[in-house]
């Protein structure tokens, strides 16, 4: 039975299930009651496998198809009226001829199967900055992890009330064709369609598709933002917290930032970190003229590999309950590994594709990108303004990417025209978080390169603007954890130790100490970063702070090419701030 009474969702439903024919509608109502009967249903087709109650009490396996494991960029579209909005960076195709293709790729798509409605809010439920969405779909895991990773439920209905004020989302299995497969967005018509996956960031239409690329589109409209940010708070010996956000692209280390134990002397001298976010930021200038920042999300979608007890030990006990686990190995145990877990491969496991897998192959158990779907309250760091629907007040803002060379491991931006020229220069590695070569140096402004739902020229225009509406506003930084040796071996001993550079981020932005002017910015004094217990010398410090002039004057020869694709969208500043940086590395 329908849960609302809303024409315009009620429409709508009706209008999705005559073009994809289910044989039946599911309500989705949020109650764990349901929710049990529904993940029952999965296990029954093994599209769940129940793991140890004991050990992992309430957590799933789930195995995507082998050809749909990470999201497709080359296949997510931005279909506004004019291909100018979409921009030279996001695939476009007119949306009329867009929604027709569409049509007869869902039609009859959902026939033998269940529609499951699902309401959701982006944001705590009622408060004044949630939003909204409703997603149809044929897939048991969409359901289950959606409950896990937004609010759901129906007091979604009762806070939409007759409004047609939500996000539409219709996703449908199909036949997971990959040749047939796309995430499409119509920011102008509120709406995101997606076929032929079962995968993440493809289909959890709340995280990627509504709450950046759709929100974006809406946040310049509406004087917000909407970044690919983690938002983290550091509380100091004398129990004041400071908040920063952090833009990292996929898999660079967001979830582990956002979770940080500081090291053994930052612990004794009382210093704690309090995760608010691990992966998306909205932005709004608050009554006291700062930036405030919500995460719009309820959970996290963590990348399994690498995780363990020395890395990240707040977001492996996140997963030790309620937890689904995707293209991880299956143990005989049935318990769940990956690399990076431990030193310790199990013997007679069962590897991501659902194969026998020996250890000693040489072949990976689990995937690079086998995530986690873990609820935000099991973190044992999770912020006490979490469900704060005011959110945080953001004293710094830090970009980030994966560079070998080239950008040191900090440096502040000038100003915030400076900043926004920072964060559009940002260039980092591809990862195993989208299809596609791995490794390979791309530029990926503010990490939103596959999550901005409009123009990027606007888009580095709306940062700008922000800036002078602002009040108060953060400093921008820029970080790499990633410079290798010649032997490719990452330098700075990074995780934990990040603390040491976060330490000196914010003592910038209160004025509290200070740092040398270099050609692109300001880089701390060499005795200004906490190295004691770290392990790292001076002479690593100072290496891992140089600016290459060299490598820079490369640098600025990719971004002038990466500019000109943008043509008259570019903002004149930024154009002015790259040939100010050419001049200073003169
Ligand atoms: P998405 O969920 O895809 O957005 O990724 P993310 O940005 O949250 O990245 P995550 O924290 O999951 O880290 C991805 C990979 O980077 C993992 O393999 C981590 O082990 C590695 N990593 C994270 N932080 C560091 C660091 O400080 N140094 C090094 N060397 N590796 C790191
Ligand atoms: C990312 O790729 O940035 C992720 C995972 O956070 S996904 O939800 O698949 O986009
Ligand atoms: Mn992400």
């Amino acid at each position: 039975m329908a849960l609302t009474n809303n024409k315009y969702v009620l429409e709508w439903v009706k209008e999705m299930a005559e073009m994809t024919q289910p044989d039946e509608i599911v309500w989705v109502d949020g109650s764990e009651e349901q929710l049990e009967a529904i993940r029952r249903e999965a296990m029954s087709t093994g599209e769940l496998i129940k793991l140890n109650e004991e050990k992992l009490p309430g957590c799933y396996l789930h195995r995507s198809a082998i050809n749909d494991v990470a999201r497709v960029e080359d296949r997510t579209f931005i279909c506004s009226h004019r291909q100018e909005d979409a921009g030279p960076t996001n695939n476009w195709k007119d949306p009329k001829e867009m929604y027709a293709m569409l049509k007869e790729l869902y039609t009859g798509a959902m026939k033998g199967r269940k529609m499951y409605v699902i309401p959701y809010s982006m944001g705590v439920v009622g408060s004044p900055f949630a939003k909204y969405g409703i997603e149809l779909t044929d897939s048991i895991y969409v359901v289950v992890s959606m409950a896990i990773m937004t609010r759901v439920g129906k007091e979604v209905y009762d806070a939409l009330g007759d409004s047609p004020d939500y996000i539409k989302g219709l996703h449908a299995k199909a036949d997971l064709d990959a040749e047939k497969r796309y995430i499409v967005h119509f920011p102008e018509d509120n709406t995101i369609m997606s076929v032929n996956s079962g995968y993440g960031g493809n289909v959890l239409l709340g995280k990627k598709c509504f709450a950046l690329r759709i929100a974006s589109y809406l946040g310049r409209k509406q004087d917000w933002m909407a970044e690919h940010m983690l938002i983290l708070g550091i509380e100091n010996p004398q129990g004041e917290i400071r908040y920063l956000s952090a833009a990292f692209p996929s898999a660079c280390g967001k979830t582990n930032l956002a979770m940080l134990i500081p090291p053994e002397i930052y612990r004794n001298k009382g210093y704690k970190v309090w995760c608010v976010g691990d992966d998306i930021a909205w932005l709004r200038i608050g009554e006291d003229g700062r930036l405030w920042a919500v995460n719009p999300e309820n959970g996290f979608f963590g990348v399994a590999p690498g995780t363990s007890e020395k890395s990240n030990p707040n977001a492996l006990e996140t997963t030790k309950s309620g937890t689904i686990f995707t293209n991880v190995v299956h143990t005989a145990d049935n318990t769940v590994w990956w690399e990076g877990l431990d030193k310790n491969p199990p013997k007679g496991a069962i590897n991501w594709k659902g194969e026998p897998w020996d250890p000693n192959s040489g072949e990976k158990g689990a995937h690079p990108n086998s995530r986690f779907t873990a609820p935000a309250k099991n973190c044992p760091c999770i912020s006490p303004e979490f469900d704060n629907p005011k959110g945080v007040p953001i004293s710094a803002i830090v970009f980030g990417g994966r560079r070998a060379k080239t950008a040191p491991l900090v440096y502040q931006s000038r100003d915030w025209q400076h900043g926004v020229f920072v964060g559009s220069i940002m260039a980092s590695e591809t990862t195993a978080a989208a299809t596609g070569a791995v490794g390979v140096v791309r530029r990926d402004p503010m990490a939103m390169l596959p999550f901005c739902g409009y123009n990027m020229g606007d888009y580095w225009r709306h940062w700008l603007d922000m800036g002078k509406k602002i009040p108060k506003l953060p400093k921008i930084f820029n970080v790499n954890w990633f410079r290798t040796d010649d032997e490719g071996n990452f330098i700075w001993p990074g995780f934990g130790e990040n603390m040491r550079v976060l330490e000196w981020i914010l003592a910038r932005c209160f004025d509290e100490i200070g740092a040398d002017e270099t050609p692109i910015g300001y880089v701390p004094k060499v005795d200004d970063i906490n190295l004691e217990e770290s392990g790292v010398s001076k002479e690593t410090l100072a290496d891992l702070l140089s600016v290459d002039k060299e490598l820079w004057k490369e640098d600025v020869r990719g971004v002038r090419e990466f500019y000109a694709k943008f043509g008259d969208k570019l903002p004149n500043e930024l154009a002015q701030e790259l040939d100010k940086l050419e001049n200073n590395l003169k």
